[in-house]
């Protein structure tokens, strides 16, 4: 069934992972036992360490991932990540350039697939591991079906393994060996015209246009009083607010105060956060990251700009009056749609605020660790 998978160090479906077990499903490699050179790939093929620091090569990668990367079901909108947002959610604290692989046609230079980690320490259960985040996956529609996807793999674990880490964090649309949780994605229509025209939303039962345009209409001003963009002065306090509250999750990242900085201070077209501070205490935060998609088969319409639910925490503010007005400022940002997913306390706010449930789940993966599988609710981890 799983050709690839059965060889790696994951849970195999349905294994039974007794509720106090949370180790390492092999031990550490000693860095002098690990493999020295690349993987073999098919003749005229060739490896390449991609520098996003040079624009014509962050130019290669955008163009791949718009044209090859993940799509829904019914392919009809495709991820469409910017250069900047690349960059961002490929830079951070601790990256390495030796971690973004790609592979080229040897010929023509063509790079035609993609796979990256990024260090991060994440907590799972009581423990805390360092781990890399595996993300953008990606070989070029051409060559779909021929197990690259298989070399990709073993050769960014290889290039990790290298630095002493023997653990990584992924999520996918697919369902692999085998989850440690499964979250469903949840759509709050901003432009419920746009999404209708374009086929990202239906007019629901006993629904006219006009009903649909005023049920989803929303103030123009935010009704928090204290609510405000984060700033550089926030960090210290808003870093210790989000820590504080990531005790909750049984799956959550342990961010450093530079991190933090980095995930979280507002970047135009990327990242998007607020705070409520009242008598100079920060009590709340939101923030959210810009992810458009493709719109592939539309005459007029090319692109969807969504904001995708990132952080939040409420202490303060009640979760629907602090997601209503992260819901307006996206709406003034001039979004199609908000995104969440049903992980953390996210449940508390989505169907008040008028989220729909989508047809798309997102499955959450460790590498080389077992342990008990959790809900959603206890997911407090979000990828880009
Ligand atoms: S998830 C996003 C993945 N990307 C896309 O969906 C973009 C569009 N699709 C494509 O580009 C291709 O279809 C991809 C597969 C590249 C996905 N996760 O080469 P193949 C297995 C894990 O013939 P292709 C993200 O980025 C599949 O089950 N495995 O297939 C996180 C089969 O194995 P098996 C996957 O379609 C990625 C084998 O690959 C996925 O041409 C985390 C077939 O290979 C998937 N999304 O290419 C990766 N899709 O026979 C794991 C297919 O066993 C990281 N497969 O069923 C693990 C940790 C590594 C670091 C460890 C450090 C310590
Ligand atoms: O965006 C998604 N689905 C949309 C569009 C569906 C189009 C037909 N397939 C959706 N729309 C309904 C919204 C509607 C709003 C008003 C109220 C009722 C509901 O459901 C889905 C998520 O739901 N997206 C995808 O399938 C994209 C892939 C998701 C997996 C991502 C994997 C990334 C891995 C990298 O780490």
């Amino acid at each position: 069934e799983f050709l690839f998978w059965d060889t790696q160090p994951v849970p195999k479906i349905n294994e039974h992972i007794g509720e106090d077990v949370n180790e390492a499903i092999h031990k550490d490699v000693k860095v002098e036992d690990i493999k020295k050179d690349p993987y073999h790939l098919p003749e005229g093929f060739r490896w390449v360490t991609l520098d996003l620091l040079d624009p014509d090569v962050l130019l290669n990668l955008y163009n791949l991932l718009n044209e090859n990367y993940v799509e829904d079901d019914d392919n009809m909108f495709r991820f469409d990540y910017s250069q900047e947002f690349l960059r961002w959610a490929l830079m951070p604290p601790g990256w390495q350039a030796n971690w973004h692989v790609g592979v080229q046609v040897c010929k023509s230079n063509k790079l035609v697939g993609f796979i990256s980690a990024v260090p991060a320490r994440i907590r799972i259960y009581e423990h805390q591991q360092q781990m890399v985040e595996i993300n953008f996956l990606c070989v070029h529609k051409k060559l779909r079906s021929k197990r690259m996807a298989p070399v990709l793999i073993k050769e960014i674990t290889r290039r990790v393994n290298l630095t002493g880490i023997f653990q990584a964090v992924y999520t996918a649309g697919v369902l692999k060996p085998s989850p440690v949780a499964s979250c469903r994605y949840w759509h709050r229509s901003l432009n419920p015209r746009k999404l209708i025209e374009v086929k990202f939303s239906h007019l629901g039962k006993n629904m006219t246009m006009q009903r649909t345009l005023k049920l989803y209409r929303l103030p123009t001003e935010t009704t928090t009083s204290g609510f405000r963009r984060l700033v550089r002065q926030d960090v210290d306090r808003c870093h210790k607010l989000l820590a504080k509250y990531l005790r909750k999750f049984d799956l959550a990242p342990v961010f450093s105060k530079e991190e933090f900085m980095h995930w979280f201070l507002p970047q135009d077209k990327i990242i998007d956060s607020y705070v409520v501070e009242n008598n100079g205490k920060i009590t709340d935060f939101v923030s959210y990251y810009t992810l458009p998609s493709t719109v592939m088969h539309h005459p007029t319409y090319k692109s969807l700009k969504a904001a995708y639910s990132f952080y939040n925490v409420s202490s303060g503010t009640p979760w629907k009056v602090l997601m209503k007005d992260a819901l307006i400022t996206a709406k003034n940002a001039d979004y199609d749609v908000f995104n969440a997913l049903d992980l953390m306390e996210n449940s508390d706010f989505l169907e008040e605020l008028k989220f729909g449930q989508g047809d798309g789940n997102l499955q959450y993966y460790l590498y080389n660790w077992r342990c008990p599988r959790m809900q959603p609710e206890k997911v407090g981890l979000v990828l880009q």
